[in-house]
């Protein structure tokens, strides 16, 4: 189709900002920064080890780099998280950066005008993928700085950026997988966009994601079934027992652990994902990251009519401590998610009065 037909990006933030007369433009200049950055990072990791990018990220002593997280730290997300800076830092738009790859808050060097926003992202998730060209991603959350950081331009500290996702201003992410996508909201629904390698233009492809309130699918990675709590353990047997069981009907299964790629199948034909809280590490309270993971993918998800949760509350409503802080996280087709959280609110049952499905024939048994 002869790409005049579609709205490119570019087009399609014009066409938002009419909505804003008073807006200056800052903000669309501030995503097609965040775009740049997502093709840059596009490019780089189709070419694969043709380029010599794969791998584990490697000091000049040769020791192997640990981030922030105790994870080693692979040669694509040192360089997808310099792209993000670099793109990011220069155009005035931005007070501070956080990131997955970086302890403290990226302060704007001084050479740089400071903004109004701040830029939280996890540069590329899902780095265990990388090395078996599974599909991976970046996702981004756009935060106003504080009021009292605008005007004076100071230097930023964690707790700038300790905001409940409710006050995001837009969020997305990245998917490099067969095609390149990017998703995003500005808090008035999805939009999809595939990017045209020709013109290297992100395209509008998906006008308004919308995520179907049931589903027969779930997501979890079960190896961990024997950290689960009772709500979770009771859910995914009831999941795995299909027409047998209290659902009475069938549900099937995924896992690709790229969470990036698991929403995005999500946001496509429903499912439901789950990294709950579990008692694996009392240090932990859950795999993934509150700020650059769950809070951008939550604003999504309920913004594509699906719900975001931690199990039990709303994934927008947590009140952040900690700039790299864990977080159980559930989300998808609305009703599943809904039931989950039904599951949580209802007591735990006392041994002897547990289901024999789980006590005895279930698979996760204790
Ligand atoms: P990596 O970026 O370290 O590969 O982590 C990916 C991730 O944060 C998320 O994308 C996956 O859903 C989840 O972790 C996978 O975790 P498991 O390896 O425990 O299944």
């Amino acid at each position: 189709m002869p790409i005049t037909h579609r709205l490119t990006l570019t087009q399609y933030l014009i066409q938002e900002r009419r909505r804003y007369p008073n807006s200056k433009g800052e903000f669309n200049a501030l995503i097609l920064d965040v775009a740049l950055a997502c093709k840059a990072i596009a490019r780089t990791v189709a070419f694969g080890e043709l380029a010599g990018v794969l791998g584990n990220h490697s000091a000049d002593d040769g020791d192997k780099t640990i981030n922030v997280q105790g994870e080693v730290q692979k040669k694509l997300d040192v360089m997808s998280n310099n792209y993000f800076i670099h793109l990011n830092e220069w155009g005035g738009h931005l007070a501070g950066m956080a990131s997955e790859e970086e302890e403290l808050p990226y302060q704007i060097p001084a050479q740089y005008p400071r903004g109004k926003y701040l830029l939280v992202f996890d540069p590329l998730d899902g780095s265990s993928n990388i090395d078996v060209n599974v599909s991976i991603g970046s996702i981004f959350s756009i935060l106003r700085a504080p009021e009292d950081a605008i005007a004076s331009g100071r230097d930023l500290v964690e707790a700038d950026f300790f905001q409940p996702g409710v006050k995001q201003v837009a969020a997305g992410y990245a998917l490099y997988g067969p095609t390149t996508m990017l998703i995003l909201t500005l808090g008035n629904g999805v939009s999809g966009f595939t990017l045209d390698p020709t013109v290297g233009e992100f395209m509008q492809t998906h006008p308004s994601i919308k995520i179907p309130e049931d589903t027969n699918e779930f997501a979890i990675n079960a190896s961990n079934s024997r950290f689960w709590e009772y709500p979770i353990k009771r859910y995914v047997d009831e999941c795995l027992a299909g027409k047998t069981g209290a659902r009475g009907r069938d549900f099937n299964m995924r896992w690709i652990a790229s969470m990036v790629a698991e929403a995005h199948r999500i946001m496509m034909r429903g499912g439901v994902f789950l990294y709950p809280r579990d008692n694996k590490d009392p240090n932990m309270a859950g795999r993934l990251r509150l700020l650059y993971e769950a809070n951008p993918m939550g604003f999504l998800i309920e913004q594509a009519g699906g719900r975001a949760s931690t199990g039990s509350e709303p994934i927008l409503n947590v009140q952040p401590t900690g700039l790299h802080q864990r977080i159980g996280f559930v989300f998808g087709s609305k009703n599943e998610v809904e039931r989950i959280e039904r599951y949580h609110a209802e007591p735990v049952p006392k041994k002897d009065d547990i289901n024999p499905l789980f006590a005895e024939r279930s698979l996760f048994r204790d």
